[in-house]
């Protein structure tokens, strides 16, 4: 199989990063990928392709323009007020209060922004559409035939929704890349979320649609990141009510019973018939990984990838979360071990 990477990654690496109240170095770090790229190159998949260009049209037929405009001038506008940290914003549109975009840097921050943990520098931007473009890129090798590809993402991008940045995420690069296969001729593709966190921004962005089903396995809201959404009774709206299946799970939760979700998850998806998948392929499901819950262990990472496999579908792997960095080589390899030895 075929990878996918920039070192552009590295434009983006805030300082800080809110957590329990303290200011952190960011769980997602540029470590994360140098890891993964180890551990392809000790199990000999070193087939890498360097990324196209960056390629705006399909990014924003799935993103808000305003919210696009705001990733893109940010920085500019932040610096330009004086603030001298990073964007992190300070007041949100809550309940009962107005939806009108503010004017102020501080201000439209906020609108754009569903979690603070997530800061914005000055090479964020640029470092997201590398990422964006790694997933683009990836995408065009399982369109021209391949049957798999792994498009080594970072900064990741399921939490990013239509005109909302935050969970680490700003563009939405597995939503991008399905939207991509639908372009190029797909009648329908599947993405399967099988990241710790409930892939909210792709949920959002396909929500209303039946050309895209979105299956995502998560920590139940109650107790998990997002918190906002990911509940079951989530079946998506309009003509794509039936197209959006989500399996929350508690703290704990074994692969016994999170491979009965993936498998529940990969019959929707043998039914639905798609053309294409993608798998937002988070491996923070390790039992291990510091800001989540589940207990996968790493042999259950290859099952992962033999499961995916027995769909039959010509599937393009894009990176999410993982943060248990000495094993995140490791997993994520496994499943695209486990994929390709099925
Ligand atoms: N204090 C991805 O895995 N913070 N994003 C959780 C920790 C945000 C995870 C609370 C986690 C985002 C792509
Ligand atoms: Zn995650």
């Amino acid at each position: 199989m075929k990878f996918t990477f920039s070192e552009d990654h590295r434009l983006h690496f805030p300082q800080a990063e809110l957590h329990g109240g303290e200011f952190v170095t960011p769980f997602e770090r540029p470590s994360r990928v140098e890891y993964v790229l180890n551990r392809l190159r000790t199990v000999g998949m070193t087939d890498l392709i360097a990324p196209d260009a960056y390629d705006p049209a399909p990014v924003a037929a799935i993103h808000d323009a305003g919210y696009l405009n705001f990733l893109a001038t940010a920085w500019a506008d932040w610096t330009a007020a004086g603030y001298r940290g990073e964007i992190v914003p300070t007041g949100f549109p809550m309940r009962r209060m107005q939806q009108r975009i503010p004017q102020e840097i501080d201000g439209k921050a906020g609108y754009y922004c569903l979690a603070v943990e997530t800061a914005i520098t000055g090479g964020t931007w640029a470092a997201a559409q590398s990422s964006c473009a790694v997933a683009q890129t990836a995408q065009r090798l399982v369109a021209g035939g391949d049957r798999a590809a792994f498009a080594l993402c970072r900064p990741p991008g399921h939490h990013a929704a239509i005109d909302m940045y935050g969970g680490y995420c700003f563009i939405n690069n597995a939503a991008v890349a399905a939207e991509m296969f639908r372009r190029d001729g797909a009648k329908r593709v599947a993405i399967l979320d099988v990241d710790f966190h409930h892939g909210n921004g792709t949920q959002d962005i396909f929500y209303h649609r039946d050309d895209v089903l979105f299956c995502s396995l998560h920590g139940a809201p109650e107790t998990a990141f997002p918190y906002f959404l990911g509940y079951a009774d989530e079946t998506g709206a309009g003509k794509g009510e039936g197209f959006n299946a989500n399996y929350p799970m508690p703290e704990g939760t074994p692969y016994e019973v999170w491979g009965a979700a993936l498998d529940d998850a990969a019959r929707r998806i043998a039914t639905f018939g798609p053309d294409a998948l993608v798998v937002s392929l988070g491996v923070d499901t390790f039992k291990d990984d510091p800001i989540s819950y589940f207990k996968l262990d790493s042999p259950d990472f290859l099952k992962i990838g033999q499961r995916i496999a027995r769909l039959g579908l010509p599937t393009l792997f894009v990176m999410e979360g993982g943060y248990a960095i000495g094993a995140i080589g490791l997993n994520t390899v496994n499943v695209l071990e486990g994929f390709e030895n099925a």
